[in-house]
Protein backbone atom coordinates (compact mmCIF):
# COMPACT_ATOMS: atom_id res chain seq x y z
CA UNK A 1 0.00 0.00 0.00
CA UNK A 2 1.39 3.56 -0.84
CA UNK A 3 0.62 6.22 1.87
CA UNK A 4 -0.60 9.54 0.08
CA UNK A 5 1.00 13.33 1.28
CA UNK A 6 -2.68 13.21 3.11
CA UNK A 7 -2.06 10.26 4.94
CA UNK A 8 0.53 12.19 6.96
CA UNK A 9 -2.01 14.58 8.57
CA UNK A 10 -4.54 11.90 9.65
CA UNK A 11 -5.15 11.18 13.58
CA UNK A 12 -6.62 8.15 14.23
CA UNK A 13 -7.93 6.88 17.41
CA UNK A 14 -7.65 2.95 17.39
CA UNK A 15 -9.74 0.93 20.34
CA UNK A 16 -8.07 -2.08 21.35
CA UNK A 17 -4.59 -1.01 20.30
CA UNK A 18 -3.19 -3.67 22.51
CA UNK A 19 -4.91 -6.09 21.26
CA UNK A 20 -3.46 -8.73 17.83
CA UNK A 21 -4.83 -6.68 15.29
CA UNK A 22 -5.32 -3.46 17.07
CA UNK A 23 -1.41 -3.33 17.67
CA UNK A 24 -0.99 -3.99 13.75
CA UNK A 25 -3.06 -1.06 12.57
CA UNK A 26 -1.74 1.35 15.11
CA UNK A 27 1.92 0.41 14.08
CA UNK A 28 1.00 0.80 10.37
CA UNK A 29 -0.75 4.06 10.60
CA UNK A 30 2.34 5.70 12.64
CA UNK A 31 4.67 4.04 9.90
CA UNK A 32 2.39 5.86 7.43
CA UNK A 33 3.04 9.50 9.23
CA UNK A 34 -0.07 9.34 11.31
CA UNK A 35 -1.39 10.25 14.64
CA UNK A 36 -2.63 7.35 16.67
CA UNK A 37 -4.25 7.77 20.01
CA UNK A 38 -4.00 4.00 21.18
CA UNK A 39 -7.64 3.47 23.49
CA UNK A 40 -7.42 -0.30 25.44
CA UNK A 41 -8.18 -1.55 28.90
CA UNK A 42 -6.35 -4.67 28.91
CA UNK A 43 -8.88 -7.18 29.63
CA UNK A 44 -7.05 -9.29 26.75
CA UNK A 45 -4.66 -7.06 24.55
CA UNK A 46 -1.54 -6.38 26.46
CA UNK A 47 1.72 -3.79 26.60
CA UNK A 48 3.52 -6.18 24.99
CA UNK A 49 1.82 -5.89 21.52
CA UNK A 50 2.69 -2.11 21.64
CA UNK A 51 6.41 -2.45 22.65
CA UNK A 52 7.19 -1.86 18.76
CA UNK A 53 6.15 1.53 18.92
CA UNK A 54 4.84 2.65 22.42
CA UNK A 55 7.79 5.43 22.59
CA UNK A 56 6.79 6.68 19.42
CA UNK A 57 6.05 10.88 19.98
CA UNK A 58 3.04 10.36 17.23
CA UNK A 59 1.58 7.40 19.38
CA UNK A 60 -0.21 8.51 22.73
CA UNK A 61 -2.48 5.72 25.33
CA UNK A 62 -5.20 6.14 26.95
CA UNK A 63 -6.04 3.00 29.60
CA UNK A 64 -10.25 2.91 29.68
CA UNK A 65 -13.06 1.16 28.71
CA UNK A 66 -14.80 1.69 25.09
CA UNK A 67 -17.81 2.15 27.71
CA UNK A 68 -17.54 4.81 29.26
CA UNK A 69 -19.53 7.91 28.06
CA UNK A 70 -18.41 10.83 25.92
CA UNK A 71 -15.37 8.59 25.43
CA UNK A 72 -14.57 10.31 21.69
CA UNK A 73 -15.95 13.94 23.05
CA UNK A 74 -13.30 13.67 25.99
CA UNK A 75 -10.60 12.17 23.21
CA UNK A 76 -11.80 15.17 20.79
CA UNK A 77 -10.67 17.70 23.83
CA UNK A 78 -7.65 15.77 24.06
CA UNK A 79 -6.47 15.76 20.86
CA UNK A 80 -8.70 18.00 18.96
CA UNK A 81 -7.35 16.73 15.35
CA UNK A 82 -9.27 13.08 16.10
CA UNK A 83 -10.46 12.32 12.39
CA UNK A 84 -11.15 9.06 12.01
CA UNK A 85 -12.31 6.15 14.31
CA UNK A 86 -11.03 2.52 14.03
CA UNK A 87 -12.93 0.31 16.57
CA UNK A 88 -11.78 -3.07 17.30
CA UNK A 89 -12.03 -3.47 20.84
CA UNK A 90 -14.76 -5.86 22.26
CA UNK A 91 -15.05 -9.02 24.24
CA UNK A 92 -13.41 -11.36 21.81
CA UNK A 93 -14.13 -14.79 23.58
CA UNK A 94 -17.38 -16.79 21.89
CA UNK A 95 -17.43 -19.02 24.99
CA UNK A 96 -17.38 -15.95 27.26
CA UNK A 97 -19.87 -14.37 25.21
CA UNK A 98 -22.20 -17.47 26.03
CA UNK A 99 -21.72 -17.06 29.86
CA UNK A 100 -22.15 -13.25 30.00
CA UNK A 101 -24.94 -12.23 26.45
CA UNK A 102 -26.00 -9.31 28.27
CA UNK A 103 -22.03 -7.66 28.85
CA UNK A 104 -21.33 -8.95 25.45
CA UNK A 105 -24.31 -7.11 24.28
CA UNK A 106 -23.16 -4.07 26.16
CA UNK A 107 -19.65 -3.84 25.30
CA UNK A 108 -19.72 -5.60 21.51
CA UNK A 109 -22.94 -3.87 20.65
CA UNK A 110 -24.20 -0.95 22.77
CA UNK A 111 -20.69 1.02 22.60
CA UNK A 112 -19.67 0.66 19.27
CA UNK A 113 -23.11 2.07 18.12
CA UNK A 114 -22.58 4.82 20.82
CA UNK A 115 -18.73 5.39 19.53
CA UNK A 116 -20.21 5.47 15.96
CA UNK A 117 -23.02 8.08 16.75
CA UNK A 118 -20.18 10.42 18.81
CA UNK A 119 -18.09 10.31 16.11
CA UNK A 120 -21.07 11.54 13.81
CA UNK A 121 -22.02 14.17 16.05
CA UNK A 122 -18.38 15.15 16.36
CA UNK A 123 -17.74 15.41 12.49
CA UNK A 124 -15.08 12.52 12.39
CA UNK A 125 -14.19 11.28 8.38
CA UNK A 126 -14.67 7.71 9.13
CA UNK A 127 -16.19 5.26 11.91
CA UNK A 128 -14.55 1.74 10.75
CA UNK A 129 -15.70 -1.51 12.83
CA UNK A 130 -14.10 -4.54 13.73
CA UNK A 131 -17.09 -7.11 12.26
CA UNK A 132 -16.61 -10.83 12.13
CA UNK A 133 -17.40 -13.97 10.05
CA UNK A 134 -19.70 -14.94 13.20
CA UNK A 135 -21.87 -12.63 12.13
CA UNK A 136 -23.16 -15.07 9.60
CA UNK A 137 -24.09 -17.85 12.31
CA UNK A 138 -24.52 -21.28 10.42
CA UNK A 139 -25.29 -20.02 7.18
CA UNK A 140 -24.62 -22.97 4.82
CA UNK A 141 -24.57 -21.09 1.35
CA UNK A 142 -21.10 -21.14 0.57
CA UNK A 143 -19.05 -19.06 -0.18
CA UNK A 144 -20.35 -16.62 2.54
CA UNK A 145 -21.51 -12.75 0.49
CA UNK A 146 -22.05 -9.86 2.68
CA UNK A 147 -25.85 -9.87 2.27
CA UNK A 148 -26.94 -13.34 3.52
CA UNK A 149 -26.13 -12.11 7.01
CA UNK A 150 -29.70 -10.84 8.38
CA UNK A 151 -32.16 -10.67 10.72
CA UNK A 152 -32.95 -14.05 10.33
CA UNK A 153 -29.92 -15.51 10.37
CA UNK A 154 -29.44 -17.91 13.40
CA UNK A 155 -26.65 -17.10 15.46
CA UNK A 156 -24.55 -19.28 17.60
CA UNK A 157 -23.63 -17.19 20.24
CA UNK A 158 -24.03 -13.61 21.65
CA UNK A 159 -20.67 -12.82 20.46
CA UNK A 160 -22.34 -13.35 16.59
CA UNK A 161 -25.31 -11.47 17.31
CA UNK A 162 -23.70 -8.71 18.89
CA UNK A 163 -21.22 -8.12 16.12
CA UNK A 164 -24.32 -8.41 13.42
CA UNK A 165 -26.29 -5.66 14.66
CA UNK A 166 -23.17 -3.22 15.57
CA UNK A 167 -22.22 -3.92 12.39
CA UNK A 168 -25.13 -3.29 10.31
CA UNK A 169 -25.81 -0.08 12.19
CA UNK A 170 -22.00 0.83 11.13
CA UNK A 171 -22.51 0.41 7.33
CA UNK A 172 -25.95 2.25 7.63
CA UNK A 173 -24.44 5.80 8.66
CA UNK A 174 -22.74 7.75 5.76
CA UNK A 175 -19.40 7.70 8.08
CA UNK A 176 -19.24 3.67 8.56
CA UNK A 177 -17.32 0.79 7.24
CA UNK A 178 -17.93 -2.50 9.00
CA UNK A 179 -15.20 -4.99 8.03
CA UNK A 180 -16.54 -8.92 8.59
CA UNK A 181 -13.09 -10.73 9.03
CA UNK A 182 -12.72 -14.43 8.78
CA UNK A 183 -10.07 -16.05 10.41
CA UNK A 184 -7.45 -13.59 11.34
CA UNK A 185 -3.83 -14.67 11.99
CA UNK A 186 -0.35 -13.85 12.25
CA UNK A 187 2.42 -12.54 15.15
CA UNK A 188 1.11 -11.74 18.48
CA UNK A 189 -1.61 -13.78 18.25
CA UNK A 190 -1.51 -15.24 21.65
CA UNK A 191 -1.50 -19.10 21.61
CA UNK A 192 -2.91 -19.15 25.37
CA UNK A 193 -5.59 -16.55 24.89
CA UNK A 194 -9.48 -16.85 24.40
CA UNK A 195 -9.29 -14.72 21.24
CA UNK A 196 -6.54 -17.79 20.23
CA UNK A 197 -7.18 -19.72 17.15
CA UNK A 198 -6.15 -22.61 15.33
CA UNK A 199 -2.95 -21.57 13.87
CA UNK A 200 -1.49 -19.61 17.04
CA UNK A 201 -1.92 -23.29 18.83
CA UNK A 202 -0.48 -24.93 16.01
CA UNK A 203 2.49 -22.81 16.04
CA UNK A 204 2.94 -23.45 19.67
CA UNK A 205 2.17 -27.22 18.72
CA UNK A 206 5.24 -27.19 16.06
CA UNK A 207 7.66 -25.43 17.75
CA UNK A 208 7.05 -27.52 21.26
CA UNK A 209 7.44 -30.90 18.60
CA UNK A 210 4.11 -32.06 19.73
CA UNK A 211 1.22 -33.46 17.84
CA UNK A 212 -1.17 -31.20 16.29
CA UNK A 213 -4.33 -31.70 18.01
CA UNK A 214 -7.71 -32.30 15.30
CA UNK A 215 -11.19 -31.93 16.54
CA UNK A 216 -13.04 -34.22 14.19
CA UNK A 217 -11.95 -35.56 11.00
CA UNK A 218 -10.08 -32.00 10.41
CA UNK A 219 -12.01 -31.77 6.25
CA UNK A 220 -13.74 -28.61 8.42
CA UNK A 221 -12.57 -25.69 6.49
CA UNK A 222 -11.45 -22.02 6.97
CA UNK A 223 -11.02 -18.93 5.25
CA UNK A 224 -7.23 -18.34 7.05
CA UNK A 225 -6.40 -14.29 6.57
CA UNK A 226 -3.35 -12.54 7.52
CA UNK A 227 -3.12 -9.77 9.58
CA UNK A 228 -1.09 -7.43 7.31
CA UNK A 229 -3.80 -8.09 4.83
CA UNK A 230 -6.86 -7.07 7.42
CA UNK A 231 -4.68 -3.61 8.04
CA UNK A 232 -4.72 -2.96 4.44
CA UNK A 233 -8.37 -3.43 4.60
CA UNK A 234 -8.72 -0.77 7.65
CA UNK A 235 -6.91 1.91 5.64
CA UNK A 236 -8.47 0.75 2.84
CA UNK A 237 -11.89 1.27 4.67
CA UNK A 238 -10.87 4.72 6.00
CA UNK A 239 -9.32 6.47 2.63
CA UNK A 240 -5.86 5.35 4.11
CA UNK A 241 -4.26 3.60 1.65
CA UNK A 242 -3.75 5.60 -1.24
CA UNK A 243 -6.99 4.53 -3.32
CA UNK A 244 -10.85 5.72 -3.05
CA UNK A 245 -12.12 5.18 0.00
CA UNK A 246 -14.56 2.14 0.23
CA UNK A 247 -18.14 3.65 0.32
CA UNK A 248 -20.17 3.09 3.87
CA UNK A 249 -21.34 -0.45 3.43
CA UNK A 250 -20.42 -3.98 4.94
CA UNK A 251 -17.53 -5.52 3.31
CA UNK A 252 -15.66 -9.08 4.27
CA UNK A 253 -11.77 -9.30 4.54
CA UNK A 254 -10.55 -13.05 3.53
CA UNK A 255 -8.93 -15.08 1.18
CA UNK A 256 -11.96 -16.77 -0.77
CA UNK A 257 -9.89 -19.58 -0.19
CA UNK A 258 -10.98 -22.45 1.98
CA UNK A 259 -8.29 -24.68 3.52
CA UNK A 260 -8.45 -27.71 5.48
CA UNK A 261 -7.07 -28.09 8.96
CA UNK A 262 -5.69 -31.17 7.84
CA UNK A 263 -4.27 -29.23 5.41
CA UNK A 264 -2.71 -26.43 7.73
CA UNK A 265 -1.23 -28.44 9.93
CA UNK A 266 0.40 -30.21 6.98
CA UNK A 267 1.50 -26.72 5.40
CA UNK A 268 3.36 -25.50 9.25
CA UNK A 269 5.08 -28.93 9.14
CA UNK A 270 6.46 -28.20 5.45
CA UNK A 271 7.29 -24.35 6.85
CA UNK A 272 9.16 -26.10 9.86
CA UNK A 273 10.64 -28.91 7.43
CA UNK A 274 8.97 -31.44 9.80
CA UNK A 275 6.44 -34.15 9.22
CA UNK A 276 3.09 -33.88 10.62
CA UNK A 277 1.84 -36.18 13.17
CA UNK A 278 -2.04 -35.58 14.20
CA UNK A 279 -3.70 -36.47 17.21
CA UNK A 280 -7.45 -36.31 16.08
CA UNK A 281 -9.48 -35.53 19.08
CA UNK A 282 -13.42 -35.41 19.29
CA UNK A 283 -15.01 -32.92 17.22
CA UNK A 284 -15.83 -29.22 19.25
CA UNK A 285 -19.03 -28.86 20.24
CA UNK A 286 -20.43 -26.08 18.14
CA UNK A 287 -17.87 -26.02 15.63
CA UNK A 288 -19.42 -25.21 11.82
CA UNK A 289 -18.02 -27.23 9.52
CA UNK A 290 -17.27 -25.01 6.34
CA UNK A 291 -16.75 -21.59 6.55
CA UNK A 292 -15.31 -19.29 3.29
CA UNK A 293 -15.91 -15.41 1.97
CA UNK A 294 -16.50 -14.01 -1.48
CA UNK A 295 -13.94 -11.13 -0.59
CA UNK A 296 -14.66 -9.28 -3.86
CA UNK A 297 -16.73 -6.67 -2.80
CA UNK A 298 -14.03 -4.04 -0.88
CA UNK A 299 -11.59 -5.47 -4.28
CA UNK A 300 -14.60 -3.54 -6.28
CA UNK A 301 -14.84 -0.53 -3.68
CA UNK A 302 -11.37 0.12 -2.88
CA UNK A 303 -8.79 -1.90 -4.93
CA UNK A 304 -8.21 -4.67 -1.86
CA UNK A 305 -7.34 -7.60 -2.18
CA UNK A 306 -5.67 -10.19 0.16
CA UNK A 307 -1.63 -10.77 -0.92
CA UNK A 308 -0.09 -13.25 1.32
CA UNK A 309 -0.16 -16.39 0.64
CA UNK A 310 -0.66 -19.11 3.70
CA UNK A 311 2.53 -20.97 3.43
CA UNK A 312 4.35 -16.75 3.49
CA UNK A 313 2.30 -15.66 6.30
CA UNK A 314 2.72 -19.36 8.37
CA UNK A 315 6.52 -19.01 7.74
CA UNK A 316 6.71 -14.93 9.11
CA UNK A 317 4.37 -16.52 11.92
CA UNK A 318 6.23 -19.36 13.43
CA UNK A 319 9.82 -16.99 12.50
CA UNK A 320 8.06 -14.60 14.98
CA UNK A 321 7.07 -16.83 17.57
CA UNK A 322 9.85 -18.79 17.83
CA UNK A 323 11.61 -15.33 18.83
CA UNK A 324 8.83 -14.55 21.11
CA UNK A 325 9.14 -18.23 22.77
CA UNK A 326 12.93 -17.58 23.61
CA UNK A 327 12.06 -14.19 25.23
C1 LIG B 1 -13.78 -18.32 14.67
C2 LIG B 1 -13.37 -17.28 15.68
C3 LIG B 1 -14.40 -17.15 16.73
C4 LIG B 1 -15.76 -16.91 16.12
C5 LIG B 1 -16.07 -18.03 15.14
C6 LIG B 1 -17.38 -17.76 14.41
C7 LIG B 1 -10.95 -17.20 15.75
C8 LIG B 1 -9.75 -17.58 16.51
N1 LIG B 1 -12.12 -17.63 16.27
O1 LIG B 1 -13.82 -19.59 15.27
O2 LIG B 1 -14.07 -16.05 17.56
O3 LIG B 1 -15.77 -15.67 15.49
O4 LIG B 1 -15.05 -18.08 14.14
O5 LIG B 1 -17.60 -18.67 13.41
O6 LIG B 1 -10.90 -16.51 14.76
N2 LIG B 1 -9.29 -26.71 15.66
C9 LIG B 1 -8.63 -27.90 15.78
N3 LIG B 1 -7.66 -28.03 16.74
C10 LIG B 1 -7.35 -27.00 17.61
C11 LIG B 1 -8.05 -25.78 17.48
C12 LIG B 1 -9.02 -25.67 16.50
O7 LIG B 1 -8.88 -28.86 15.03
O8 LIG B 1 -6.48 -27.18 18.44
C13 LIG B 1 -10.30 -26.57 14.61
C14 LIG B 1 -11.66 -26.20 15.16
O9 LIG B 1 -12.38 -27.33 15.51
C15 LIG B 1 -12.27 -25.45 13.98
C16 LIG B 1 -11.06 -24.86 13.25
O10 LIG B 1 -9.92 -25.51 13.77
O11 LIG B 1 -12.94 -26.34 13.12
C17 LIG B 1 -10.91 -23.36 13.47
O12 LIG B 1 -10.98 -23.10 14.86
P1 LIG B 1 -10.73 -21.64 15.46
O13 LIG B 1 -11.02 -21.70 16.89
O14 LIG B 1 -9.40 -21.16 15.05
O15 LIG B 1 -11.74 -20.70 14.69
P2 LIG B 1 -13.31 -20.81 14.43
O16 LIG B 1 -13.52 -20.56 12.98
O17 LIG B 1 -13.90 -22.03 14.97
Amino acid sequence: MTSTANDANTCCIVTGAAGFVGSHLAERLLSLGCRVIGIDDFSSGCWENMSAFEKQPGFSFHECSVTSPGLLAEMRERHPAAACCFHLAAIVSVPYSVEHPEETMEVDCHAAVSLLREAEELGFRRFVFAGSAAEYGDDGRLPLREEYASEKTRHLSPYGRAKYLASAAVASSRIGVALRCFNIYGPRQDPGSPYSGVISRFVDMALQERSYTVFGDGMQTRDFVFVSDVVDAYLCAAGLSGAVPAPPGVYNVGTGRATSIVELAETISAVEGRRARIEHLPERAGDIRHSVSVPEALERAAGWRSRVSLADGLKETVSWARTAGSR
